[in-house]
């Protein structure tokens, strides 16, 4: 691909847009920069664009206006009128991971799912590295996007990028070596309007794939099951409940890895049957990278969780305190719920992504005490959790915490798994996560 001299628009200008605008500099692309936001409002971004000469303009179809191509941030939803005029005007649009598969170089490993990407890569990145085969990390899993690896990328290294939806409905040549799909289940309605779209997007990193690629699949996923069509590529599958060939899968309580035993389950360093799953995928994209079976069970059993995702934070007269502030959609709520064999009190709540809580009605019955609600979505949930369990609306995670550890008995769980994202009240699912640490750092004993 060359760009040199090629008029490139790049939309939303944070970690994405950034390193999207510096890669295509490098490439001597003709850059200009644009976002919704004045430049002076955006954190790195005048430094940056100065540094490299890029002018910047506001958001507007004229800002667009002679490029050869738009790349959009993952934010930036791909069907904004401002988008749909600029390709009636002959641009092409494509997203940040786009442009940085035309540049990476060695094999890209893939991730992508409802949940779960997060540990799978961070999971897949350490195996990986355990095992002495070079690797590098990054996309949707936090600091480093997709296109600030390609200085970094060499033909003998992999690039192992956790993939969300929003990434991958723009994707045309990006190609991934080895796909991960993890599961398909309802989120980000608000953005893809329905969950046949949504699924949609998922499955672009199947249609790009090539004969000689591999696509890992979750055989107890019905959405997977059906998107296996999508790759050219070979596809291998992960199951818990049955044997799968090729692949890995559960058996008596053993991960079978290729024909051979991988390692017994009990020996994995994390809570919950979705693990297994996240174990089965990473362990499977490693061997395929080329990792031995007993260097996998060897880096698997030296991983922690990530923090934010079922992470204890501490015991309280006899009380565990657990933050899974990631549970940002139903599913991993629900997982959060099936991880605890004790009596729960869960903490529910924030902004609502158009999704439906039914299905944490009857686990919420058989296991907790009490769902305690916060924020936004508060009354949604309740409307379909009341007669199921009793249900309190604190509003706020203090008050929640403070509701759990006044009722709470020795023995029981807490767990914050909110089902929902944390826009109404916190800067992120992070920030909500390191509120409620402090906040049970702070709970007196005695
Ligand atoms: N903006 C515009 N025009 C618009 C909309 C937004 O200019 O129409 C601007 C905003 O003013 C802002 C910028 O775009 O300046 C924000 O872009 P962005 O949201 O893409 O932010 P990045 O920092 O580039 O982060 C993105 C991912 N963000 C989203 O998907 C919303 C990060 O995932 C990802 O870690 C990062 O790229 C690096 O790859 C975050 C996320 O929430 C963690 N992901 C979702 C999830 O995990 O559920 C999918
Ligand atoms: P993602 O990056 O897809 O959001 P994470 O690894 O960050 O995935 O986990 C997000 C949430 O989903 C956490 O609450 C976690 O406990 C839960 N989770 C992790 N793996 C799975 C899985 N395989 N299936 C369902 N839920 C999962």
């Amino acid at each position: 691909m060359d760009l040199r001299n090629v008029k490139v628009a790049v939309v939303g200008l944070a970690r994405s847009g950034l390193a999207s605008v510096e890669l295509l500099a490098e490439k001597g692309a003709n850059v200009t920069a644009c976002d919704t936001r004045p430049v002076e409002q955006l954190p790195e971004a005048g430094a940056v664009l100065d540094r490299l000469g890029v002018p910047f303009r506001l958001q507007s179809p004229e800002a667009l206006e002679g490029a050869e191509w738009v790349v959009i941030s993952p934010g930036v939803p791909a069907d904004l009128d401002l988008l749909a005029t600029a390709r009636q005007s002959g641009s092409r649009v494509v997203g940040e991971v786009e442009l940085a598969g035309w540049f990476l170089q060695g094999g890209i490993i893939g991730i992508t799912g409802s949940n779960g990407k997060t540990t799978t890569t961070a999971l897949t990145g350490h195996i990986l590295s355990s095992c002495g085969i070079p690797s590098q990390v990054g996309g949707n899993i936090g600091t480093v996007p997709a296109t600030a690896l390609v200085r970094t990328s060499s033909p003998g290294c992999w690039n192992v990028l956790e993939l969300s939806s929003f990434q991958l409905e723009t994707i045309n040549r990006f190609r991934a070596r080895i796909a991960v799909l993890l599961n398909v289940t309802q989120d980000h309605l608000d953005r893809h309007h329905t969950f046949a779209s949504y699924a949609g997007a998922k499955a672009r990193l199947l249609e790009t794939q090539q004969p000689e690629d591999f696509a890992v699949l979750n055989a107890d996923d019905p959405v997977c099951v059906e998107l296996a069509s999508r790759t050219a590529g070979q596809v291998l599958w992960f199951s818990l409940a049955r044997k799968v060939d090729p692949g890995v899968f559960l058996e008596r309580d053993r991960l079978v890895l290729g024909g051979s035993v991988l390692m017994p389950a009990d020996e994995i360093p994390l809570r919950g049957r979705h693990n297994i799953e996240n174990v089965m995928a990473a362990a499977l994209a490693a061997y395929l990278a080329g990792a031995s079976r007993p260097d996998i069970a060897a880096a698997v059993r030296t991983f922690r969780a990530v923090e934010h995702r079922l992470e204890f934070v501490r015991r309280v007269r006899g009380v565990d305190y657990y933050n899974d502030s990631k549970a940002t959609n139903v599913d991993s709520a629900l997982k959060a719920v099936e991880a605890f064999d004790t009596p729960l009190w869960v903490i529910l709540g924030g902004k609502d992504k158009g999704s439906d809580y039914t299905p944490l009605a009857r686990p919420l019955a058989e296991k907790a005490r009490a769902a305690l609600l916060i924020g936004a979505a508060a009354p949604k949930i309740a409307a379909v959790l009341e007669g199921a369990v009793p249900v309190t609306d604190c509003r706020t995670i203090g008050r929640a915490v403070q509701a759990a550890f006044r009722q709470a008995r020795a023995g029981d769980t807490v767990v914050l798994a909110p089902a929902c994202a944390s826009f109404d009240q916190f800067d992120n699912y992070e920030h909500r996560g390191r509120v409620f640490k402090e906040l049970v750092g702070r709970l007196e004993e005695g």
